[in-house]
């Protein structure tokens, strides 16, 4: 019997660019929930652990990140880990693995090349690349092994080919045969590259290749993301037990929400209600607002910022409404003042971006009401 940990695609070091002020917050936590994922293998005694590719960002990643994961390893000094470079920690002259600081950890193995490693009652194949844009099959180094003993584990870094559930995925790099525990008699393929969990059942339903997906969600556009798998083989050719284990400490949620009317802003505090709890929230706001509500959306939004670790709101597609009465003229009994207020009328006329004549319909506001106080 068999148990152990599945995990990808940490990409320690990424800048996380697009991401703007979360950025950092995404950058910690990853590090930090490498202690969830080793605390899985811990507390449920597997053999051990599979790191399957990209666990750093890219080969020049800071020794100061390189030296926060190695500490946290060490912290777990009796699983067994085995890495296996991906694309991101692509192996050559300037692998990240070839830093010393990694030759000192006694019970982590990197894998340098595709020759079979035994544990315990098992033989991993490691599908090694040193190209991140290898066009064959990547387990085309596991050898066909249907006759021999002992639980057979493949391990590699690529895409399955013929399996995007969505367009978007990644492009077909680092192909991986859909077949190949079909065609070689492993009992598992353990796979890292997407971010996504992903089981592939084959013609019988038994699940023998997998994607764990990163550890901990990067974007709000990933599903299924922030777990590791804990996998159990019973003995040789039974059926994989495949169970994900959540191990992201982040929760994404992205949400719409138009606004029509003045009772909006009421259904809109449900909508608040509903993403209680979440870190990293993305609000689309669209519809329409009157100007006179903006403020009390502003106030909304501004306490709503303190409540999860990071909020962004894209108002692009809000169109603040102006009240009937900056419609028609007003005097205000000064030149100055009453030119003012014809000019940002005209601009207002004109004017298509919401964003832009929410701003111009604030200001038009604000100096009628001014010009009203001097008055009383
Ligand atoms: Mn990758």
């Amino acid at each position: 019997m068999m148990r152990f940990v599945q995990t990808s695609d940490w990409q320690i070091g990424m800048k996380g660019g697009g991401l703007g002020e979360a950025g950092p917050i995404v950058r910690e936590t990853r590090i930090e929930s490498i202690h969830n994922v080793l605390k899985t293998a811990r507390d449920r005694t597997a053999d051990f652990v599979l790191l399957c590719g990209d666990i750093f960002e890219h080969n020049m990643v800071s020794q100061e990140d390189v030296k926060r994961v190695i500490a946290i390893f060490n912290q777990y000094p009796d699983i067994p880990l085995f890495l296996l470079p991906g694309n991101h920690d692509v192996l050559g002259a300037d692998c990240i693995y070839n830093r010393p600081i990694f030759q000192r950890v006694e019970h982590l193995t990197i894998f340098r090349t595709s020759d079979p490693v035994e544990v315990g009652g098992a033989t991993l194949y490691p599908c090694l690349t040193h190209s991140q844009f290898k066009m064959q099959d990547l387990t085309g180094t596991i050898p066909l092994v249907r006759e021999s003993d002992g639980i057979h584990i493949g391990i590699a870094h690529g895409s399955l080919v013929g399996k995007f559930p969505s367009s978007n995925w990644e492009d077909i790099d680092l192909p991986i045969d859909p077949c190949c525990p079909d065609r070689t008699g492993i009992d598992y393929l353990a796979m890292g590259h997407w971010h996504s969990y992903r089981a592939f059942p084959d013609q019988n339903g038994t699940v023998r290749m997998a994607y764990s997906g990163t550890h901990e969600q990067t974007s709000f556009d990933e599903g299924y993301a922030g777990q590791c798998l804990f996998v159990q083989i019973d003995k040789r050719g039974e059926a994989p037990r495949i169970e994900p284990v959540r191990t992201g400490a982040l929760k994404w949620v992205s949400k719409e929400f138009e606004m029509r009317d003045s009772s909006s802003l009421m259904e809109f505090r449900d909508c608040l209600e509903s993403i209680k709890g979440a870190d990293m929230v993305r609000l689309f706001l669209r519809g329409q607002l009157p100007l006179e509500l903006k403020g009390q959306l502003d106030d909304m939004l501004e306490f709503q910022t303190t409540l999860h670790k990071n909020l962004r709101v894209k108002s692009e597609l809000l169109d603040v409404t102006a009240p009937p009465h900056v419609e028609v003229t007003f005097d205000f009994g000064d030149r100055t003042l009453n030119q003012t207020d014809a000019h940002l009328r005209q601009i207002l006329e004109r004017e298509t971006d919401p964003t832009k004549r929410s701003a111009v319909l604030e200001a038009l506001t604000c100096l009628r009401r001014y010009a009203k106080e001097a008055e009383a």
